[in-house]
């Protein structure tokens, strides 16, 4: 082992630790920064005593401790912050050195710094990591992107720390250029939030409809680890669920209903409105944390209509898996619609993202870790073209296996007062989007009405537009056709 420190971590708040930590253990020399110094002496004298890790108390120290090309991960807060940290390091940088961030930086910012820091011989990997403090510590997944140049170098240190595969593959592979490694991240977390917000509404059907015990709730999702659901999401859920406070009784019921987001959900909505594709669940499920978020207005409405929630009568057994298949079905769409959303960003950049390697990057390590991920990629290893998930053979039949149950629990959900918005939207989008004919002629008719924006007709080859005088007042003039 070589004298200097392999890499060097800027930030010591709870990922950069633990990160720093896994490095060590894995035998690369950290040098370790932060922009509070006594944090670096309180990380020294702390967890990191009788390790290799060295401290450094300036940029400029940093830079002198390590070998070259110098390699720098930032773990720090998103947005201004990284770039403060780029401008005040890149003078104490080499041209080939590289700076990874390893934050939760927007995809375009990343754009941006891979473009400029490349024009001063900097080599930058914007580079997602999911897995928090647990993950961090014992293997994350890891989601790089950007200059393509810096992976050799990064590549040997990111995978040994990244989590493995059953059968030992890395969940951390090179994703692409630019923002990539960023926005498969992003869309890793909209995920996130849609599994999340499937769970709630599954929980709420089972207590609040069916009316079950926490005991009975608890030995339901603890079954359902047993089947294509199981997941780390699910597997968390059983434990809060079995939680007791001081006072014995379940802890979950004593915290405010009110969801906090940090922004990565939000963004993925943003960006499948941008490109134009249909992320309902995705964007649903933000939209929930939203109406959660409204408690004091909620309160007040509550009164409103004398608001209760009916019971579900008929034998729980089997709502119990009706509930489950609805839960699956759910996400699916759920998935198939993140994956479009990827597949739209790489081919409007050029990214040329891998599918099933993108799957596989998530399969452990990280908060959507699943059995369910292992499917997925299978599905576009063996068809890399797949561009709807459910027309796979395997979601496919578990899409048609589910579907009868999934309707049942989502119509009983409206009839009794459950909010489902996740459920709802999934099957309306699947609904949609395996139907040959929608209103949409309608819609065409109404815009050519009041806007002259013309319309195709069923009778005539794609490509050629009509504008019809609807009331005989308008004139023959139409508008220009365009699409956002
Ligand atoms: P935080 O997001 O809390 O950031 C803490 C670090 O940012 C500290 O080193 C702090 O320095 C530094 N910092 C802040 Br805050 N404001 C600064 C400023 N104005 N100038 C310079 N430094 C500043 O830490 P984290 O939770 O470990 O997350 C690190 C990154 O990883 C973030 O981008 C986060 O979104 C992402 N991430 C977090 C998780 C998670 O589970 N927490 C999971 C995955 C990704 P100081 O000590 O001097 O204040």
């Amino acid at each position: 082992m070589s004298v200097k420190g392999d890499i060097g971590v800027i930030g010591l708040a709870v990922m950069g630790q633990n990160l720093i930590l896994n490095m060590n253990d894995k035998g690369f020399k950290v040098v370790a920064y932060n922009r509070t110094t006594s944090k670096v002496d309180e990380f020294l004298q702390g967890p990191a005593k009788g390790t290799n890790i060295i401290g450094a108390y300036s940029l400029e120290d940093l830079a002198a401790k390590l070998e070259k090309p110098r390699k720098v991960m930032l773990m720090v807060r998103a947005g201004d912050v990284v770039d403060q940290f780029i401008d005040a390091l890149v003078p104490h940088l080499e041209e080939g050195d590289i700076i990874i961030d390893g934050g939760n930086s927007n995809y375009p910012d990343t754009n941006r710094r891979v473009q400029a820091l490349a024009e001063k011989g900097i080599r930058f990997v914007g580079s997602g990591v999911s897995g928090g403090e647990e993950g961090a510590r014992h293997g994350p997944s890891i989601m790089p992107g950007g200059n393509q140049e810096a992976w050799q170098y990064v590549q040997p240190i990111l995978q040994a720390i990244s989590a493995k595969t059953d059968k030992g593959e890395p969940c951390c592979d090179w994703v692409g250029k630019d923002g990539s490694g960023h926005f498969v991240k992003m869309v890793h977390n909209g995920i996130e939030y849609g599994d999340m917000q499937l769970i709630c509404e599954a929980y709420q059907f089972l207590k609040d409809g069916l009316g079950l015990s926490y005991t009975e709730m608890q030995e339901i999702f603890q079954s359902w680890k047993q089947t294509e659901l199981d997941s780390y999401l699910i597997d968390i859920t059983t434990d809060i669920l079995g939680y007791k406070d001081a006072d014995g009784e379940p802890l979950v019921e004593k915290i405010l209903d009110t969801a906090g987001q940090k922004g990565t959900g939000k963004w993925t909505g943003i960006n499948a409105l941008d490109f134009g594709i249909p992320l309902t669940l995705i964007t649903e499920s933000v939209f929930a944390r939203c109406v959660s978020a409204f408690k004091d207005q909620r309160v007040n409405a509550s009164s409103l209509f004398g608001k209760t929630i009916g019971k579900v009568e008929g034998d729980k057994k089997a709502w119990v898996e009706a509930v489950r298949r609805a839960l699956l079905a759910s996400k699916i769409i759920s998935y198939a619609q993140g994956f479009m959303l990827i597949r739209e960003a790489s081919e409007n950049f050029g990214w040329d993202i891998n599918y099933g390697g993108t799957a596989l990057l998530w399969r452990e390590g990280c908060i959507i870790r699943s059995r369910f991920l292992g499917n997925i990629r299978d599905a576009y290893e063996t068809n890399p073209d797949l561009i709807f998930l459910g027309s796979d053979p395997y979601f496919k039949g578990i899409l048609e296996n589910c579907l009868a149950d999934w309707r049942k629990v989502v119509a009983k959900s409206i009839e009794i007062g459950l909010p489902v918005p996740c459920m709802a939207s999934a099957i309306t989008f699947l609904d949609g989007y395996t139907s040959e004919r929608l209103p949409a002629n309608l819609l065409q008719a109404q815009r050519d009405y009041f806007g002259a924006h013309t319309y195709e007709r069923t009778d005539k080859p794609r490509g050629e537009f009509f504008h019809t005088n609807w009331t005989g007042r308008g004139g023959n003039t139409a508008s220009t056709k365009y699409d956002v």
